[in-house]
């Protein structure tokens, strides 16, 4: 007999909800937990990736209140953005109504999966509750020019006439009218987050929870640089050029000088330059982002202008307008040196310009060719002659000071961060422009700013900008006429301080300071890895920004980051093309599968993230119908480490199934036999088995190894099944391994070891039990296994007592007969012995 999964689920699910079993705790004297999963935006299903980081997270939530502590584990939505926008244009429906369906939608589907989150801490981004407390402190940042307004350049679909967003173009085109996406300029909000660049970038070092490659992540992208600024005298022209550069020492080397295409010095040059203009306008055209502009081809223009070279006397360098100056980084201009930079090498070689070389490589008297960029000697360059490339940074900065024309300089790749969106569906930026006063913040009683609901979706633009009246309104200050900002706010911004909401999503102000110091930093953050770094690091900036306007006193909002991998699958095609969904192919065997509806065969691709647009998905929905949620979950957390991705596979839900059964089986062989009698002697060897693995399930939570918690679970069960056989085992033993293996296993399948529990407890709950702590007596292994090798190769094992000492080791290791095989007629020239490990022999 199977167990019956779908009355247990039910019987639980009912219970905890009755008893409010996820209910934020008061703060009390007992340690608390923060574990939080990146809440989801509501797009109305759940799939199996969420399953899979909720499954984590739940996981994590359920050990802690079992292990004593007062665990927050809240949930809530991220509920502005395009997709609510584009239901709406596209099939007419409200985006409140539709975003409100899918919350709850999505909300039983959680509740399905039995995800212990406290339901009243729900918070949704697209309420004003929500985004009225954001307004409020989006007014404290303009008070503080953390908020200010500049021009910036957005995407702009010249059919539609509206602004796109980084998402919606596609290829250079606009998602929806195909046209070639221009770049404009227009006045934006923005963040100055280039203000915390220096401790965003200093304080990664405290965070010893997260991620290496994270963190390194936002190293990259924070991009600190040092060098110096160099203000180069134009011939005949009252302005200097200034450049930024992180080799002042190649300075000798110099052959062109470079701005962007967008930099002041083109623009007014190309008023009197036609052609010019055009080099421009292309440029314009082709993508600017970092990545685009390493492989696209170098081009340039030659301006006519030159500048005097600030240590040689006499000598002049031309100035290009490039496509690979980027505007935004450093001043947008740049001296070249071909002889020590790729691209200004591809440059030069294109334009014919002179390639100096003033570096030369360590102990290489040949002369070099291509571009060096390693360490090595100055040459060629006057006084840093002789120089090692750090010492001559040093000097031609000195230099450059003395003669007034430049100094040392950090700079950073960080940009302000843009919030911006031209937008319906998202905060209301909460200013007034009046002609008399210009900006006006919305006075804190006229807060919130909320979003008008009879929006028209059937021009193009802003439904805020063509809607009749919201714009309309009078300027607090003097009650002259006066516009609205139509301009909502990045949806980044609400996901930025969401943690924080949770700790009170009730409170009147916008952050409740006393719940916030109880409850945070979060303990456990989990989500994807795609959000390493815009979401976390706009959410450090938060931080310390909503710190310094005084609302908390924290400066790091995650202790610990979890970054699980993808849920992967194969893809199926048909013959004639067609993605297939999984359940539509049936397997023959190993690498044969033929489509179920015409018998032909099918194509498999590689297990690749489980997407729509192939198919490759598998409904959780489906998968809980038939084997049940702790099947699910179990399996999802089963063989591979959280931070790795996991390949779904019907076989291995299958396994995990099975699995459940057995331990369903066994569980109730040792209600039956919990009373019989037996021996003391001989249940020890069980009770060893069962006190070890309490400590190695410790251990594997510790570090998140769930999959290893699973496999500890596993050979428990079997030990457990084998005493059950064993007529010697006590049935007190039975039962003290029993309860071992259900409270290891009930974060991972709360449904069936609640069940459980209950049944072989006398009808108590799980949840009040305490954690097991191991007895040291029985938890001590008294053996251990040692490896042998000879020359590096395994070579034998034995067993031993823990602790021997070396010289018994070795003579032990010696005496195996695979051993002494290796060692005949040879002499022993060195051994190397590790306690408790290993023996390694040298012939
Ligand atoms: C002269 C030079 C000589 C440079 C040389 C490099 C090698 P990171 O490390 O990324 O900060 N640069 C400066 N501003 C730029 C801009 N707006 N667009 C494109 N390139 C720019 O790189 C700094 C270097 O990138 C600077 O140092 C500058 O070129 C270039 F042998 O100056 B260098
Ligand atoms: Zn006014």
């Amino acid at each position: 007999m199977s167990y019956p999964f779908r009355e247990i689920e039910t019987k639980w699910q009912q219970i905890w909800e009755q008893n409010q079993s996820y209910k934020t705790p008061q703060p009390s004297q007992r340690p608390k937990s923060y574990v939080l999963e990146m809440f989801p935006y509501p797009s109305g299903k759940l799939h199996m990736g969420h399953v899979r980081n909720y499954a984590i997270g739940d996981a994590i939530a359920r050990l802690k209140r079992l292990q004593g502590y007062d665990v927050l584990h809240p949930m809530g939505w991220d509920a502005f953005g395009l997709p609510a926008e584009n239901a709406a244009i596209q099939g007419g429906v409200c985006p409140e109504k539709w975003t409100l369906e899918n919350i709850q939608e999505m909300k039983k589907q959680f509740k399905m999966l039995s995800i212990s989150f406290d339901w009243g801490h729900e918070l949704a981004t697209c309420l004003p509750d929500y985004y009225g407390q954001e307004q409020k402190f989006f007014l404290e940042f303009y008070k503080r020019g953390i908020a200010y307004r500049r021009e910036s350049w957005v995407n702009w679909d010249p059919v539609d006439h509206c602004v796109l967003a980084n998402e919606q173009v596609i290829s250079g085109r606009g998602w929806r009218s195909g046209a070639i996406v221009e770049k404009r300029k227009l006045m934006q909000w923005s963040l100055k987050i280039t203000d915390y660049a220096q401790e965003l970038l200093d304080d990664l070092a405290t965070l010893t929870g997260w991620p290496e490659k994270v963190v390194k992540m936002q190293e990259n992208w924070i991009g600190r640089s040092e060098g110096a600024l160099i203000n180069f005298e134009i011939e005949g022209h009252p302005d200097a050029l200034s450049v930024f550069t992180t080799r002042p020492e190649t300075l000798f080397g110099a052959a062109f000088c470079a701005i962007a295409p967008t930099h002041p010095i083109a623009d007014k040059l190309a008023q009197a330059d036609s052609k010019l203009l055009t080099f421009i306008e292309e440029c314009q055209r082709t993508p600017t982002t970092e990545e685009a502009l390493s492989t696209v081809e170098k081009q340039g223009y030659d301006t006519g202008l030159k500048v005097k070279h600030p240590f040689i006397e006499g000598a002049t360098l031309p100035v290009y307008v490039a496509n690979f100056v980027l505007m935004d980084y450093g001043t947008g201009a740049i001296f070249a040196c071909p002889a020590h930079d790729e691209r200004d090498f591809d440059f030069a070689q294109k334009y014919n310009l002179p390639i100096r070389y003033v570096v030369r490589p360590l102990g290489e008297a040949v002369e070099v060719s291509g571009v060096y960029t390693g360490p090595g000697v100055m040459v060629n360059s006057g006084f840093l002659d002789g120089l090692d490339v750090l010492s001559a940074r040093k000097r031609a900065i000195e230099e450059l000071e003395a003669l007034g024309i430049g100094q040392r300089q950090i700079t950073f790749r960080l940009r302000d961060w843009s919030v911006s969106r031209q937008r319906y569906w998202g905060c209301p930026i909460p200013i007034i422009y009046c002609d008399e006063c210009g900006i006006v913040p919305v006075p804190e009683k006229d807060l919130p700013v909320k979003l008008p609901m009879d929006v028209t979706f059937d021009q193009t633009g802003n439904p805020l900008e063509y809607h009749p009246t919201w714009k309309h309104t009078t300027c607090p200050s003097c009650s002259a006429k006066a516009t609205r900002e139509t301009d909502t706010l990045d949806t980044f911004f609400e996901s930025s301080w969401y943690f924080l909401r949770f700790c009170d999503p009730h409170a009147e102000a916008p952050i409740n300071k006393e719940a916030v110091e109880h409850w945070m930093q979060v303990d456990a953050y989990i989500g994807g890895i795609e959000h390493a770094v815009l979401h976390l690091l706009y959410s450090r900036f938060f931080t310390k920004a909503l710190r310094d306007c005084g609302y908390i006193s924290l400066n790091e909002p995650f202790k610990n980051l979890l970054t699980q991998g993808m849920v992967c699958h194969n893809s199926f095609k048909s013959s004639d093309g067609q993605w297939l969904f999984p359940h539509e192919v049936t397997k023959l065997s190993e690498n044969q599968y033929i489509s179920t509806k015409d018998g032909q065969p099918v194509m498999v691709g590689r297990a690749e993230k489980m997407s729509k647009s192939k198919k490759n998905v598998v409904d959780p929905k489906e998968m809980i119908d038939t084997y049940g949620v702790d099947a699910v979950r179990l399996f999802v957390m089963s063989d591979t480490p959280p931070e790795k991705d996991f390949e779904w596979s019907d076989e291995g839900l299958e396994g995990a199934w099975r699995y459940l059964n057995r331990l369903w089986r066994v569980l109730q062989t040792v209600a039956e036999n919990k009373d019989r009698p037996g021996q003391a002697e001989a249940s020890l060897a069980l009770r060893k088995v069962a006190h070890q693995t309490i400590e190695k399930f410790a251990q594997g939570y510790e570090r998140n190894g769930f999959n290893k918690v699973i496999a500890f679970a596993r050979e428990l069960t079997r030990s457990l099944e084998e005493a059950c056989q064993e007529a010697t085992v006590t049935g007190e033993a039975l039962m003290e391994t029993a309860k071992i293996l259900i409270m290891g296993l009930n974060p991972l399948i709360p449904h069936l070891t609640s069940e459980m529990w209950e049944q072989i407890n006398n009808s108590s709950n799980i949840l009040e039990a305490a954690w097991p702590v191991a007895d040291p007596k029985l938890a001590t292994k008294s053996e251990v296994t040692i490896a042998v090798q000879v020359n590096g190769k395994m070579r034998g094992s034995f067993q031993t007592a823990v602790d021997s000492d070396q010289e018994s080791l070795l003579h032990q290791a010696k005496a195996l007969v695979t051993v002494q095989r290796e060692l005949e007629g040879k002499s022993i020239r060195k051994t190397i012995v590790v306690p408790n490990r290993i023996v390694n022999i040298v012939v």
